[in-house]
């Protein structure tokens, strides 16, 4: 077992059912991963230490999720400089607009890379894009393994209609 270089993290254990499907994508690609449930607002301590102690241990980029008051994503990027992808958790009032909006104001200087509300499975299709984008033996087998996935979503549209 590979030591985990992809930190998935959310709110609450109620963020799995959207968030899961990240971890679907990295399962897809054979990319190490953890989960954990990291709180901004209950357990603000933890973050802070997930935060600033996981590129020491070998994380290379954080996807965080959370719904409402969604400050995870952007605290956890305020604590470290790794790569930090947010998602918007919709919830049962505002359908995550609210969400959305939490983690997409960032001020500048402190980037998280928001994808849409709902959109685990692309962040953790930009999670493997960030470590294809590197070098070496594992970079490269991320890019060929990305090529094969874009060829085949091309086949799931062309031809349809003609
Ligand atoms: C947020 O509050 C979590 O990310 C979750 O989306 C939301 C609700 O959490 P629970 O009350 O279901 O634990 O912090």
């Amino acid at each position: 077992m590979s030591a985990p270089v992809v930190g998935l993290i959310m709110g609450s254990d109620s963020d799995w059912p959207v968030m899961g499907a990240a971890g679907g994508v990295l399962d897809d690609f054979a990319v190490p991963y953890e989960v954990g449930v990291v709180s901004a607002h209950r357990t603000p301590q933890r973050m802070l230490d997930y935060a600033t102690q996981a590129a020491d241990r070998g994380i290379r980029v954080i996807i965080a999720g959370a719904g409402g008051a969604a400050h995870l994503p952007g605290m956890v990027a305020s604590a470290t400089v790794l790569p930090v992808i947010g998602v918007p958790v919709p919830l049962a009032r505002l359908d995550g607009l609210d969400s959305l909006l939490s983690i997409v104001q960032m001020p500048a200087g402190i980037p998280v890379a928001t994808v849409s509300i709902g959109g685990a499975a692309n962040a953790g299709l930009l999670a493997v894009r960030i470590l294809a984008s590197g070098s070496g033996e594992e970079a490269e087998r991320l890019a060929v393994a990305l090529a094969t996935y874009s060829a085949a979503l091309q086949d799931t549209v062309i031809g349809k209609h003609d």
